[in-house]
C-alpha cells in the first residue's frame, strides 16, 4: 500500500534502539521565511546530532512519506511555501494525489508513531484560537496529542491562542501538560503566561518514565512538554501582547480563517517584530530540540 522512506541515519538508529528525534516540517514551509528556515532546519538536527541522538525531519514528498530528508530535499521544501499544510485529515489524500506536503505537530506525530518514534521536537503546538466560541477554530494538534503515544517538546502553545482555553480542553482530552523546570506555564516567545502549569517535571529521565508509565497502563495519547525559551531570546510578554492583538485584528479584518490562520499570524508577528519573533521563535526551537534528544536517550536507555 505505501512505505516509510526512511534514510539509513534514521533506520538504523531505529534497529539499534538508539534515541531518535522526530522533527516536523510545516513549521519550515508555514512557519518561517526562506532563508531562516532551511538554516533553522539545518542547525536543529545539528543541535540533536550534538546531544548524541538522531533527527528525523518528516514530510510527504511527492505523495511518498520521508522519516529523515536528505539535504537536497529539505533545501526544496524550504523553497516550497505552496506545499499543502498536512494534518490528520489530508495525509492520505496527499499520498494518494503524488503531492508534496509538509506535516504540522498532528500528522508528524502520526508518522512518526508508524515509524516507531517517541519524542518529537516542535516550537509551538497549535491549540484554540481566540474567539473559538465564534470561529469553532480548534487545533487538530489537540486530538492528536489526545490518541497518539509521541511525547511533544514545544515551548508551551503558540501565544497567538487563546492559552487558558486550550489547557481546558487538554485536561478535557487526558492530555498531561508538563512544564519542565518551572511552575508557571510558558508562552512560547515568554517564559511565563500568568498561569500555573498542570503539571511540572525537572529531569528528562523523569519524563521518559512518564511516557513509558502511560503506556504500561494502557492509556492512549502522548504528553505535551512546555519547556521555556532562554532568557536571552525571551520577549516579555508586555512587548508581544499587543502585537498578537493587532495581528489578530487584521487576520480578522481580511477574513482570514482555517488553516491560512496560524501562518498569517505568525508571519504578521515577524513584520511587525521586525524579525525578532523569528529570532526567538529558532531558539525556542533549538532549545526543545536538545530536551526532546535528553528525553530520547532516557527512553533508550529504560
Ligand atoms: N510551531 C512553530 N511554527 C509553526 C507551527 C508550530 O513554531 O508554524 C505549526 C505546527 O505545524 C502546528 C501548526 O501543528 O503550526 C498549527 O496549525 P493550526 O493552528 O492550523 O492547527
Ligand atoms: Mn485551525
Amino acid at each position: 500500500m505505501f512505505k516509510l522512506d526512511i534514510t539509513p541515519e534514521v533506520q538504523s538508529a531505529l534497529d539499534e534502539n538508539r534515541p531518535v528525534v522526530a522533527l516536523e516540517s510545516t513549521i519550515i514551509t508555514h512557519g518561517m521565511p526562506w532563508p531562516q528556515n532551511y538554516d533553522m532546519a539545518v542547525s536543529v538536527e545539528q543541535v540533536i546530532r550534538d546531544a548524541g541522538a538522531v533527527p528525523a525531519t518528516i514530510a510527504v514528498l511527492k505523495g511518498q512519506i520521508k522519516i529523515g530528508l536528505a539535504d537536497a530535499d529539505l533545501r526544496d521544501l524550504a523553497q516550497t511555501p505552496d506545499a499543502r499544510k498536512l494534518s490528520r485529515a489530508d495525509l492520505a489524500i496527499c499520498m494518494v494525489q503524488g503531492a508534496t506536503g509538509a506535516t504540522t505537530v498532528a500528522a508528524t506525530m502520526i508518522l512518526a508513531h508508524l515509524a516507531g518514534i517517541k519524542t518529537f521536537a516542535t516550537g509551538g503546538i497549535g491549540g484554540v484560537h481566540r474567539g473559538a466560541e465564534h470561529s469553532f477554530d480548534i487545533s487538530a494538534d489537540l486530538q492528536e496529542l489526545a490518541q497518539t503515544p509521541v511525547t511533544v517538546v514545544a515551548a508551551g502553545a503558540k501565544a497567538i491562542l487563546d492559552i487558558p482555553k486550550t489547557l481546558e480542553v487538554l485536561e478535557t482530552l487526558g492530555v498531561p501538560v508538563i512544564t519542565y523546570g518551572q511552575s508557571e506555564l510558558p508562552a512560547f516567545w515568554s517564559r511565563t503566561s500568568g498561569l500555573v502549569s498542570p503539571l511540572r517535571m525537572d529531569t528528562a529521565k523523569d519524563i521518559a518514565q512518564a511516557h513509558i508509565m502511560r503506556g504500561a497502563l494502557n492509556i492512549q495519547g502522548g504528553q505535551l512538554i512546555a519547556n521555556p525559551v532562554p532568557h536571552a531570546d525571551e520577549i516579555p510578554q508586555s512587548d508581544i501582547d499587543p502585537i498578537i492583538a493587532q495581528a489578530i485584528q487584521e487576520a480578522e479584518d481580511q477574513k482570514i480563517s482555517a488553516k491560512a490562520v496560524t501562518p498569517f499570524l505568525l508571519g504578521r508577528i515577524f513584520e511587525l517584530t521586525q524579525g525578532r519573533s523569528l529570532k526567538t521563535n529558532i531558539s525556542l526551537v533549538l532549545n526543545n530540540a536538545r530536551l526532546a534528544a535528553e528525553i530520547a536517550k532516557e527512553m533508550s536507555d529504560l
